[in-house]
């Protein structure tokens, strides 16, 4: 088994193997609300920098107990006293392992529920879909706190929501929830049931296109995203050039072409 897999090499991860390259990785440390310490930041790193190498399609990010996340490891923050430099190299840590789920190029599925604040909405943001059920609600309590975001909200919420709301949730700790929080694009979707057992029906379904059309969808817009419109028009022909011409693709096309390939209905 590859390295980066095996659910014997981490401590603050739960990692769980499912059909078609389908993984489960859990925050796991429920006692503590699965609030992010240096460790746990390590160890989404490691898993998120080789999950691709390692055959991962598709991954329903999770976490254990009630909450999803609940931000910053606050106490081991406070108790270690950081300097400023410190504090700088652990939000490095922080966007490294964001980026690389953003980036990566597998599909990222987060199941929300609880508390999705500060940090952990910040990790839930690097999701490429985020599905929420009747309990989770978003804040960042930075401001309340007296400290600031650090692992990319600025960016990420700010692009999401818009960064006059995102403003608005730090400086007041406004709460979101249900259909709004929808309506805002915090998540694209809210269940009445377990958002665990819908964020796994589209991990299921995504982890059935091909890995490098997934690469694409999961990086490339990404990236476009941060070009000028004249580049990424450029980058998007480019891409498309690989994707759109990869001998996998052909079965695909000819079923197609067959009219033995499902077609686009409403009710799809
Ligand atoms: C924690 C943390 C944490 C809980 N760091 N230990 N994030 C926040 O400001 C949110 C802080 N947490 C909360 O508001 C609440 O804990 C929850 C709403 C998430 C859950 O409430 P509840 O009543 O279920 O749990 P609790 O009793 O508050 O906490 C249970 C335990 O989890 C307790 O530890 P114990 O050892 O005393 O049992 C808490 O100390 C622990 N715990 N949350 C450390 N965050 C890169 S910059 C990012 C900046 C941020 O993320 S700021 C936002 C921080």
């Amino acid at each position: 088994m590859n390295d980066v897999v095996d659910p014997a090499s981490y401590t603050h991860l739960a990692i769980s193997e499912h059909e078609n390259g389908l993984y489960v990785v859990t925050l796991n440390r429920p006692d503590k609300r699965n609030a992010l310490n240096v460790a746990s930041i390590e160890e989404l790193i490691r898993f998120f920098s080789g999950a691709r190498q390692a055959g991962v399609r598709a991954v329903v990010l999770a976490g254990e107990g009630d909450h999803f996340c609940a931000g910053l490891d606050l106490i081991e923050h406070w108790k270690a006293d950081r300097s400023p430099d410190e504090f700088m190299h652990v939000c490095l840590r922080w966007h490294e392992a964001f980026n690389k789920m953003e980036y990566g190029g597998v599909p990222v599925i987060a199941a929300l529920k609880g508390a999705v604040v500060g940090g952990g909405l910040e990790l839930a943001s690097a999701a490429h879909v985020r599905v929420m059920d009747q309990t989770t609600y978003f804040a960042l309590p930075e401001g309340q706190r007296g400290i600031f975001t650090g692992g990319g909200a600025t960016i990420r919420v700010s692009d999401m929501i818009g960064k006059y709301r995102m403003i608005d949730m730090i400086l007041t700790g406004r709460v979101y929830k249900g259909q709004e929080a929808v309506d805002l694009g915090l998540a694209q979707y809210i269940t009445e049931g377990s958002s665990f057992d819908k964020a796994m029906e589209l991990a299921g379904k995504v982890a059935q296109n091909l890995p490098l059309t997934n690469f694409a969808i999961c990086s490339a817009v990404s990236h476009m995203n941060n070009m000028s419109g004249m580049d990424a028009a450029y980058a998007e022909a480019v891409v498309a050039g690989v994707v759109n011409t990869q001998p996998a693709a052909r079965a695909r096309l000819e079923a197609f072409a067959n009219k033995t390939a499902a077609r686009v209905r409403p009710d799809n």
